[in-house]
């Protein structure tokens, strides 16, 4: 997936696109940027501004534009008219997502948009935004209103969806001691989200949140899912910040090692070659364990699958845990026995790949679904633990792959385990080289 942001260049890498870069890589995407404008700044304070000449803001358009196909766009420092116009030409007949993240005042008081160019963001940028998300002082400034109750909150909202933005999220509001709220307008819906608030001065947050919610929505989350998603990512992201240089924590959500395994290893499962070829019908889930799992709440997975898009295959939804039953499921019931698996991918059942699986002397084993008692075959999400406990009676090592070739409605599979992410891919390397 390809994430574009346009904004305004931080060189202390807490906000804008050095952000934005960070946030879309740690989800496992690749963040593309068209720089808007020049800042200098640290965590304490903030310097000059410069933005960039017409001719290489075109310029940088032009060329990502020809180049990649763009799953979503978060748009954030803007600072001047001409740029705000450059941009809207750009994007104005395009039919993906974007996040408008009105960006006026730094945390560190630096002015992110010229006086003379509110007018034109809101003629020309507010009116292409799927999502914007201000925060209260944000939503004050372009709504007029003074945001100090639920009815003045939902006015500003109102007011900046009239402006034509199809969806408002104002951001951070202290609605109760101790607390912080998101308010959240759709076409049809209103809604408040709540968190405990953090008491830590940072930086960047803001950004943090823009960038989550465009990667939500290019994944077709709808802007309900979506904004809970950048809620607790930026939650998650000002708990993790840290106090890099003398002033403000730089915000940035940091991920566990199993989250980073099993991410890395979908990136590379995905760029094996003709691998399209071997997803199922139901797609491939690739999952990773913490050490001594309890149930699939600790197993790691993908949301939604590994999904094949013509010859290309791709990763639709997030690493979640929890976030597969079946696969998850499987790793379960061999590490009861073989504690040291915690990894598993499961492919199209192909003959050609048990041979191939035999010959590089992979331990193959299978079990046939056609014999499962009635009472399992009823019993939701048991049929895996049956046929796996059936395989192990009699293994005295863990296989590396364990098969079925289906039943009445029920497509055959493959699965291959190992002890993390990695190994598996090294397996599956050496059979589809
Ligand atoms: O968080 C808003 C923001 C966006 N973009 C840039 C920034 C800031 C805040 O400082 O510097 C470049």
């Amino acid at each position: 997936m390809n994430l574009l942001s346009i904004g305004g260049s931080d060189p202390s890498s807490g906000a804008g696109i050095q952000s934005d870069v960070k946030t879309f890589a740690s989800l496992n995407t690749h963040g593309l940027t068209v720089i808007t404008t020049i800042t200098s700044q640290n965590t304490s304070k903030f310097g000059m501004i410069q933005p960039v000449s017409k001719k290489i803001l075109k310029n940088q358009m032009d060329l990502i534009f020809s180049d990649f196909v763009i799953d979503g766009i978060k748009i954030g420092m803007v600072y001047n008219s001409e740029i705000i116009k450059i941009i809207y030409n750009a994007l104005k007949k395009l039919s993906i997502p974007i996040v408008v993240d009105p960006v006026i005042k730094s945390t560190t008081g630096g002015i992110m948009i010229q006086k003379s160019a509110i007018n034109d963001f809101k003629k020309y940028l507010i009116p292409i935004a799927t999502v914007i998300t201000p925060n209260r002082f944000e939503a004050e400034y372009i709504s007029k209103i003074k945001v100090n109750s639920k009815n003045s909150l939902q006015k500003a909202a109102k007011i900046i969806q009239e402006m034509g933005a199809k969806n408002v999220v104002i951001t951070g509001l202290e609605l109760k001691k101790n607390y912080i709220f998101d308010f959240i307008m759709t076409e049809k819906n209103q809604e408040l989200i709540k968190n405990k608030k953090l008491k830590i001065s940072n930086h960047g947050s803001g950004c943090n949140y823009s960038a989550s919610m465009i990667f939500s929505l290019a994944n077709g989350k709808s802007i309900l899912e979506s904004a809970k998603f950048a809620h607790e990512f930026s939650f998650d992201s000002i708990r993790d910040a840290e106090k890099v240089g003398k002033g403000l924590a730089i915000t940035q959500k940091k991920f566990d090692s199993i989250y980073l395994e099993l991410s890395r290893a979908i990136n590379k499962f995905i760029k094996i070659k003709n691998i399209s070829k071997r997803i199922p019908e139901c797609q491939t889930n690739f999952v990773f364990s913490k050490k001594s799992p309890k149930s699939i709440k600790d197993v790691l997975g993908i949301s939604g699958r590994i999904v094949k898009t013509g010859t290309n295959v791709t990763q639709a939804g997030n690493l979640e845990y929890g976030g597969s039953k079946h696969v998850a499921t499987a790793v379960l019931t061999l590490n009861k026995k073989f504690p040291h698996i915690r990894s598993a991918i499961n492919l199209k059942f192909q003959k050609e790949t048990i041979t191939k699986l035999e010959k590089n002397n992979l331990t193959v084993k299978n079990y046939e679904r056609i014999r499962e008692p009635k009472m399992i075959k009823n019993k939701e999400g048991s049929s895996i633990e049956w046929g796996i406990d059936s395989v192990l009676k009699d293994s005295k090592e863990a296989p590396d792959a364990i098969f079925h070739k289906g039943d009445f409605g029920k497509e055959p599979m493959i699965m291959i385990f190992g002890t993390n992410p990695n190994s598996i891919i090294e397996k599956i390397s050496k059979i589809f080289l």
